[in-house]
């Protein structure tokens, strides 16, 4: 019996804990408070017996670890979050009376969190997707949740649609693949049946689809909503999110192969970017109209599938948002995070828009079922920073302690001089007044049955890269579809969303183009909007890119210490690649890489430098992850800086020279953009 008490303690965490608790960490505890001397051993009947079911030290530790996972969320289940601040730079007390709105230089703290859509929480960053754009404004009077997305208009127009837009898109039901995918049957079915998805369909497709970075996406809040000022007069609004960085995206090649790469691309970038202090900001705008504006327009602004062209209502930058502090904790801050469209404050509201009106019953509710109580408001994330009071009490896991007997409202306990708790309060909400009238009906507005003039828009107003982008993105995901009768479907609706998208896409497939559908409601030509393409908005900076340096025995250390230096003094980062991380002999020291060559492919950097010798750069065109490294950057359009004696690994590439082909001097300039010209030399675009 000596020797096991021995054993214990010489090589078990169990005396070294005690040590350390008696220091400056504090002692491990149950979660009732008793001290734990012994975290490694549970409670045995002799060194070899049987456990113990009086050990309620193992039990409770084993308890609650069988409850760590709550249901993740529907949709948007996989997300990272980060905290910041609003901050005012244009107040607007003439349209709104929102607090957070009042004064220029106004700071308010937000929770921000980006989603994927289809995939599960252990789904990964980089598929085709909608992006969710989730914002917390912790005002001071109340939380604001602006609840949007990447892309500024819905697949539906009616919140019923909700629940088989997103069984369609999930993995199917019998055989729960494809995860995090959209290009599938079930999926492709539903939306050739539903022709309202097309403009979001489109955006889908797009480069929106396959965004570089979470910092570089824009973020919409979708509808309509109402802007509502002291005295009650009302405007509508559209709101937006412009990233600092450039909206900027991948190649679908590209994203397909950081999957592979990382799992986590996107998160990893949001983190270590605020990590080293490069908070990711965001231009906040309003595009402010009213009713007269709307009633002028050929589309229905209640009607979430359309947009407004900033061409048509400028928008107007009000705000920024710098994010700048990483969660303390995954689970208790992103995970338990709850965003309720439902949440305004005084100054904002609602309109009719049937698919908001929809969205503000299902958040609530679906807050019950993940977090499991009424209380979920409780929860540090979603409290309000501001006070909060009212006579809604008890529930599962009730944190708050009421004082006194005034669960009720009106009450005349005060002239007892007892406390007679909250009451309502002349500044409170008050929703805009807005007449109503008309009978019960099931219907869809007809104003709402023009499902094909904004595809058609969207689609002029890209480049022509863009363009092929689309249709190659259709032709790759209706090959994926296994039934006929859906891709034919599609192409009938394609064709008239543009003739020459359909022809486009039907050609990518080897098909005849079947007759067009008839629409219910014929399209019209719309102008083109320029703010709408990636493309055409190129912010030609280096600031959020990241450039890999490889680099192999033999490399002249100066040149990448240059290199690095260069970069980095126009605002990039550099991330240097080895075959070997440990350190190699350069010409001019030893050198550590930050990543291994087999483990850092080049779709994780925006443009790559190849810093070789004539030896190493024979020896690396034999190997296949050196030749991907450098082929992979050619193919995805990127910036390449190479020494002259780089060009055996070049060649076995197939880097041809072109504007995006450099020495080392050009590259800072160069890593700036990405090479669109160069794509149909490496791949053949619909
Ligand atoms: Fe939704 C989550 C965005 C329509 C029902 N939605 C969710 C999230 C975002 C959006 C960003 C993740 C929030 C977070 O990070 O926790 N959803 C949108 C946008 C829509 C939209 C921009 C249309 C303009 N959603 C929509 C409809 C319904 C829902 C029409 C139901 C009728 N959405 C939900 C949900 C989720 C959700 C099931 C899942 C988890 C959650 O709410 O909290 O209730």
């Amino acid at each position: 019996m000596a020797d096991d008490k021995d054993f214990t303690t010489e090589t078990g965490n169990a005396g070294e804990m005690q040590q350390i608790a008696a220091g400056d960490t504090p002692a491990m505890t149950t979660n009732f408070g008793v001290p734990i001397s012994d975290n490694e051993n549970s409670l045995k009947a002799g060194s070899r017996g049987p456990t113990l079911l009086e050990d309620f030290v193992l039990r409770e530790k084993i308890f609650h670890f069988d409850h760590e996972r709550i249901p993740e969320r529907i949709v948007h289940a996989r997300g990272s979050a980060a905290h910041g601040y609003f901050e005012c730079t244009d107040p607007i007390p003439e349209l709104s009376r929102a607090s957070l709105f009042a004064k220029k230089g106004k700071k308010t703290a937000v929770f921000t969190r980006f989603s994927t859509v289809a995939g599960g929480a252990g789904s990964v960053d980089t598929p085709r997707d909608v992006r969710g754009f989730a914002v917390k404004f912790y005002t001071d009077e109340g939380n604001w949740d602006l609840v949007g997305n990447n892309i500024p208009v819905f697949f539906i127009q009616d919140a019923i649609k909700f629940p088989d837009l997103i069984h369609s898109v999930k993995m199917e039901a019998d055989r729960a693949y494809p995860q995090a995918a959209s290009a599938h049957d079930t999926f492709w079915d539903f939306i050739s049946l539903m022709p309202e998805t097309f403009h979001t369909l489109m955006w889908a497709m797009s480069d929106r689809g396959i965004p570089r970075s979470l910092r570089m996406i824009e973020g919409f809040g979708v509808h309509t909503f109402k802007l509502v000022n002291e005295a009650g007069e009302e405007s509508f609004c559209k709101f937006h999110w412009r990233p600092k960085l450039g909206t900027q995206s991948v190649i679908w090649d590209e994203s397909a192969k950081t999957q592979g790469a990382d799992n986590d691309f996107h998160r990893r970038d949001l983190w270590e970017a605020i990590d080293r202090g490069d908070y990711p900001e965001w231009e906040f705008a309003v595009q402010v109209f009213d009713r007269e504006l709307a009633d002028s327009l050929p589309y229905d602004v209640l009607d979430a599938t359309k947009l407004i062209p900033e061409e048509v209502v400028p928008l107007r930058v009000i705000g920024r948002m710098v994010l700048d502090r990483n969660p303390d904790n995954f689970f208790a801050e992103t995970e338990q995070a709850a965003f309720l469209p439902s949440n305004v404050v005084p100054g904002i509201d609602f309109t009719d828009d049937p698919l908001l009106q929809g969205r503000l019953f299902s958040y609530l509710d679906t807050q019950k079922s993940r977090l499991g109580t009424t209380n979920f408001h409780q929860i540090p994330i979603n409290a309000p920073k501001c006070p909060f009071a009212n006579m809604q009490r008890d529930g599962l896991m009730q944190t708050h302690v009421p004082k006194g007997r005034a669960n009720y409202e009106p009450n005349s306990l005060n002239e007892a001089g007892e406390d007679p708790g909250p009451r309502p309060v002349s500044t409170g909400f008050r929703t805009a007044e807005q007449p109503v009238e008309g009978e019960k009906l099931r219907i869809r507005a007809e104003s709402f049955g023009d499902f094909y003039s904004q595809p058609r828009m969207y689609w002029n107003s890209l480049t022509e890269n863009e363009q092929a982008h689309v249709a190659s993105a259709i032709v790759f995901e209706l090959s994926k579809v296994s039934l006929d009768h859906i891709r034919e479907r599609m192409l009938s609706h394609l064709q008239v969303v543009h003739p020459d998208l359909g022809k486009r896409v039907a050609k990518g497939l080897g098909m005849d183009l079947p007759k067009p559908v008839k629409p219910f409601k014929e399209p019209v030509d719309l102008d083109p909007s320029d703010a709408l393409s990636i493309q055409k908005n190129w912010n030609r900076s280096l600031e959020g890119r990241q450039v890999a340096i490889l680099f192999d025995e033999g490399s002249s250390k100066s040149d990448v210490e240059a290199l690095k230096k260069a970069v980095e003094s126009a605002k990039g980062t550099v991330f240097t690649v080895a075959p070997k991380v440990g350190g190699l002999p350069l010409d001019g020291g030893t050198m550590k890489a930050d990543g291994q060559l087999a483990g850092s492919p080049s779709v994780l950097f925006d443009a790559v430098a190849l810093v070789l010798t004539t030896e190493a750069a024979a020896k690396l065109a034999k190997d296949s992850a050196a030749v991907a490294f450098v082929s992979d950057a050619f193919a995805h359009l990127k910036a390449i800086g190479a020494t002259e004696g780089a060009k055996a690994l070049m060649d076995r590439a197939g880097v041809e020279p072109d504007e995006g082909v450099t020495d080392l001097a050009g590259l800072p300039e160069a890593a700036k953009l990405r090479y669109w010209d160069r794509e149909p030399k490496v791949r053949d675009l619909a």
